[in-house]
């Protein structure tokens, strides 16, 4: 396979000012025609007009009225050349595909009865021939046709021009979008759906329709969907001055997705996951992603739409920004402090657990790659969640108001354009008179920055010195690494818990000073600090960095109880439980006993019962370290070992605060009507995980508690982890299981939560999964749920994925295989669980290595996974 690098970008030759697409809609053969007017490029020294086409048949193609012979244009590797062509062209091309043949989920297929479109990255060109280039921007105009009874519903962006019958049974519905867009941004579905609708009046008065459309029988789970996108709409107006530009905005759900939603102009489409709710079939969980998703979508209106990328190298100009925007919206709709903190702490987790690792992993890539295979392969937590991160930290060295000069610049200059990351950084720059210059180096190296830093305290003088290095670990491709723009926050406790006002240089900067780190090493000197304070550093989280600093048990214990900084409070208690859970699972290593010290429990104790405290706050200070980040802090991997050390602590927290627990059991119940606000939410998850701790190991009391909540439970968070606790736990659930199935086995979002908690849980081994897989419900054609069992087990359930006698890495091998076959996005996800292959054990690296080869012999075999596998093999 062919890699394409950033360095390689050249100018589209011919740009296109028009599109007329016609479609006659049939599952088994879609006539697809369009009429394309060109015009070449002045930036482009090149005459050749090419167009991407790929798995579908060319009937005919025109060219300014002519008819092509074969002998006119060259068909190359999913590539139609038209050599010399002139100035001006007008194509018509006809073309046809077969949607209900597509299980890739990537251009035109069928999910249900319906048809649906997913085009970013790549996916215009399995529908006709064209430039299929995010830089090519142009308006569509768009004609679809279909049987009226089997496809009342035909959607498509922008706004309806006209619709009818056509007389023989079919009828016709034509869109046009004023705004022109990337052929990724296309969009149509055609369908029998029903919708939830209402008018909305924007700040300036003018009024929009919205609709949130879904099959029939869902339209009691579209509520907060609605909800979510009106608030969305108002939020972007009030926080960042955007304006919803179209009079009509679409969400469409749809079961068969291979990722969350997609922002196709005024037409989203969605997984289901991110649209459906109701409080019978959806957790708080569901909730808030519905609320971040739909949010994300309608965010990329103006970021990634009416200003888009160049190129696929730049996707994180419109993801990070995007995601960035989505936490924002998340954390603003909570409105407090202490909500928007442990929103952050869920966004820090994220980090450590998936992007942390993947940036130390053979798949690491700058957050604007160099080069790619399948850009498919690219829409990672790097782009995303670290690229969101690079943007807060724009935020955080330029403040609130100086970040919004730099959107406001970003916007006046690029609307309408397709540019590059270089072009944010610049409006940031340019709009605050700031040099940003070595930021640039945030999105060209990859791997996760370490910064080491100590403390020195001179009594005599009362300066308190802050010495901090960097470094950044070797990547592939990248050995050596300049020293990033670092912005730290930095706090300094007293011994009485309180911050200390801070000076540095004479300036007073508050109890939280920004200190901007350039330097491989760099010292601060804190005046008029009179005894030896405890340093709070990285608050908020400041950057996407690993913090090293030599903590004592006291220091941590200190800044647990009195951080005046919420996530560096949590912090505090993650690096209290990492340090024992490291210990522990090297005394189960050499088989010593293991014993959990009474300062811990005591600590934790303290912040369970304080009720000064958010219950959501609580929840996520009990929370130990995941499996998955205990690894990350391992020299030589051992899964079993991590998990019985996790285990054990749980065991023990659980017992030694059993009277505490069941207190906060019965303090946080939620009565009355369900509610997913952050309160409610906060006080079953901690209801919740108090439950979890209970019931580490089956015992009558717990067993019963858990029994009798999921009996009685009111809606689906509960019932959930009342399930989930007694699977987890190896109590005989069979009972629970059955009923749960029972009762919910026509609401497909739940059965997959079915399938996951299975797959999940410590006890279920390979042989169980396969066992699964023989259940009617179960297939690895619809994504959600393979996802479901397949990635639960491979991803979440580490004790049992890496099994010694290596029989899960075959069954990884096996499915990664036959998922290849039906849909390659979806199966290079699942061969990435071994990305991190070479940490483990020797034992298990032997079984592991024979099932990436396994993988990497296999014919045929997709790019996409022949990337993932060899890049982890090599
Ligand atoms: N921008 C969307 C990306 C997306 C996607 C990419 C590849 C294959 C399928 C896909 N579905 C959606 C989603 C987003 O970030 O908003
Ligand atoms: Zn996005």
């Amino acid at each position: 396979p062919k890699t394409i690098y950033r360095k390689d970008y050249t100018p589209p030759s011919y740009l296109v000012e028009t599109v007329e697409l016609g479609f006659d809609l049939d599952p088994a053969c879609t006539i697809v025609a369009s009429r394309v007017q060109l015009r070449h490029n002045p930036d482009s020294k090149s005459r050749d007009l090419v167009l991407h086409g790929e798995a579908i048949e060319l009937v005919a193609l025109r060219m300014n009225g002519r008819e092509l012979n074969p002998d006119q244009y060259i068909i190359d590797n999913n590539i139609l050349t038209i050599r010399n062509a002139p100035v001006n062209v007008l194509l018509e091309i006809e073309t046809t595909c077969v949607p209900m043949e597509n299980t890739t989920l990537s251009g035109l297929y069928t999910s249900g009865s319906g048809f649906y479109t997913q085009c970013e990255a790549e996916g215009f060109r399995r529908i006709t021939y064209f430039p299929d280039r995010p830089d090519v921007m142009a308006r569509y105009t768009v004609m679809l046709r279909a049987d009226k009874q089997q496809y009342p519903v035909l959607l498509s962006n922008g706004n309806l021009l006209e619709e009818g019958d056509l007389g023989d049974g079919r009828h016709y519905a034509k869109w046009e979008d004023p705004f022109k867009k990337p052929s990724y941004l296309f969009a149509l579905v055609a369908a029998r759906l029903v919708c939830q609708e209402e008018k909305y009046k924007l700040k300036s008065g003018r009024e929009v329709l919205l609709q949130v459309w879904v099959e029939e029988g869902n339209l009691d789970k579209t509520d907060y969907a609605m909800q979510s996108l009106k608030n969305s709409i108002r939020w972007d107006e009030e926080r960042w001055g955007l304006e919803l530009d179209l009079d009509r905005f679409m969400i469409v759900a749809v079961s068969d997705f291979n990722m969350g939603a997609m922002e196709n102009k005024g037409l989203n489409i969605f997984n289901t996951k991110f649209v459906l709710a109701n409080p019978r079939t959806a957790t708080d969980i569901d909730y808030s992603g519905i609320e971040a998703v739909v949010g994300h979508e309608y965010f990329h209106n103006w970021t990634g739409n009416r200003v888009t990328c160049r190129d696929w190298f730049q996707l994180s100009l419109k993801e990070g920004l995007t995601v960035f925007r989505d936490q924002e919206f998340s954390a603003d709709m909570i409105g407090t402090d202490s909500g928007r903190a442990v929103t952050r702490i869920d966004q820090v987790r994220t980090l450590r657990q998936a992007q942390f690792p993947e940036d130390a992993g053979p798949m690491a890539h700058p957050v604007r790659p160099d080069s790619f295979v399948e850009i498919n392969n690219f829409y990672t937590v790097t782009v995303y969640e670290k690229g969101a991160e690079v943007v807060r930290m724009y935020q955080t060295l330029l403040g609130r108001e100086g970040f919004r000069k730099g959107m406001d610049l970003y916007f006046e200059r690029h609307d309408g354009q397709a540019v590059q990351c270089d072009d944010f950084r610049a409006a940031m720059a340019d709009a605050n008179e700031r040099d940003l210059k070595q930021f640039e180096r945030w999105y060209s190296q990859a791997g996760t920055p370490v910064v080491s830093v100590s403390g020195h305290h001179d009594g005599a003088r009362q300066v308190y010195e802050l010495t901090l290095r960097q470094s950044c670990p070797a990547t592939p491709g990248q050995r050596d690494k300049k020293p990033f723009h670092i912005p730290v926050a930095v706090g300094l406790l007293g011994s009485d818990g309180k911050d200390l006002p801070l000076t540095l240089g004479g300036k007073a900067l508050g109890t939280t000073a920004v200190l901007e780190l350039t330097a491989a090493e760099q010292t601060f000197r804190f005046e008029g600090v009179a005894h030896a304070p405890v340093p709070s550093i990285l608050r908020d989280f400041s950057a996407p960095v690993v913090l090293e600093y030599p903590y004592s048990d006291e220091e941590l214990l200190h800044l647990f109880r009195y951080d005046s900084d919420p996530v560096n409070r949590w912090e505090a208690g993650q690096r209290l439980a990492m340090q024992r859970l490291l210990s522990l699972a090297q005394a189960v290593l050499d088989n010593k006993p293991l014993q959990l010290d009474d300062t811990y429990v005591a600590a934790l104790r303290a912040v369970l019962t304080d009720k000064e405290l958010d219950a959501a706050f609580r929840e996520q200070c009990l929370i130990l370290p995941s499996e998955t980040i205990i690894a990350e802090q391992m020299e030589v991997v051992h899964p079993q070992a991590i998990h019985s050390a996790r285990q054990f602590m749980r065991h023990a927290i659980g017992t030694a605060l059993r009277a505490e627990l069941l207190q906060v059991y019965g303090d946080n119940a939620t009565p009355g009507p369900y509610s997913p606000d952050a309160i409610s939410a906060g006080k079953r998850g901690l209801k919740n995980v108090a439950l979890a701790y209970l019931l580490v190991q089956p015992n009558t009391e717990a067993v019963k508690l858990a029994g009798e909540q999921f009996a009685a439970a009111s809606n689906m968070t509960d019932r959930a982890a009342a399930l989930s606790s007694l699977i987890h736990s190896g109590a005989d659930a069979g009972k629970q299981l059955d009923a749960f199935y029972t009762d919910f086995k026509g609401e497909a979002l739940v059965v997959d939560k079915w399938f996951a908690m299975q797959g999940s849980a410590p006890h279920t081994n390979v042989a169980k999964v396969r066992e699964l897989m023989k259940h009617p419900a179960f297939t690895l054609k619809n994504p959600n749920r393979a996802r479901s069992l397949l990635f639960s087990f491979c991803n979440n359930n580490p004790s049992q994925f890496h099994a010694a006698d290596g029989s899960a890495y075959e069954f990884w091998a096996e499915h990664v295989i036959k998922l290849d076959a039906l849909n390659p996005q979806v199966a290079a996800r699942l061969a990435r669980s071994m990305d991190r292959w070479r940490r483990y054990a020797p034992a298990l690296q032997i079984h592991m290595r024979h099932a990436l080869e396994k993988v990497a012999a296999a014919t045929p075999l997709s790019n996409d996974v022949m990337e993932v596998v060899s890049k982890a093999l090599s």
